[in-house]
């Protein structure tokens, strides 16, 4: 099990000593919208527990990784955009854009979505 991070922004959330506009919660994992949006919906999928990236996820805890992959998809239903379609993507390393470490998904929808993406 991930321990909470005391210098983390997302385990300081999930604490709830930041606050944070939260959209769904389920038993392992929490949702909620990102402070600088880049579309009409743009939700965080974050574990409770504590893991940098999506790849230590994975190999620590798949299960807990499938959690946070159906939340994103139940985001994306109760923000009527399951239909027309939706992106999430795990930004994982410096290079392709992660600045907090730890994991997250973003669910992003509600326009047209550019590929390849920049
Ligand atoms: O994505 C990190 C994302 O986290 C980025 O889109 C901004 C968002 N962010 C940063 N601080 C907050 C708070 N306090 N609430 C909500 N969202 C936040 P990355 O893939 O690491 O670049």
């Amino acid at each position: 099990m991930g321990r909470p991070m005391t210098d983390c922004l997302f385990c300081k959330i999930v604490s709830g000593d930041v606050p944070a506009e939260i959209v769904r919660e389920s038993a392992g994992a929490l949702a909620f919208r990102d402070i600088n949006p880049q579309a009409p919906t743009h939700v965080l999928v974050i574990p409770r527990d504590h893991r940098p990236t999506v790849a230590e996820l994975a190999a620590s805890d798949p299960g807990l990784l499938a959690e946070v992959v159906r939340e994103a998809h139940q985001v994306a239903v109760d923000e009527g955009i399951a239909e027309t379609g939706y992106r999430v993507v795990f930004n994982t390393g410096p290079q392709a854009g992660q600045t907090v470490f730890h994991v997250h998904a973003h669910v992003l929808g509600g326009r047209g979505l550019n590929w390849p993406p920049g």
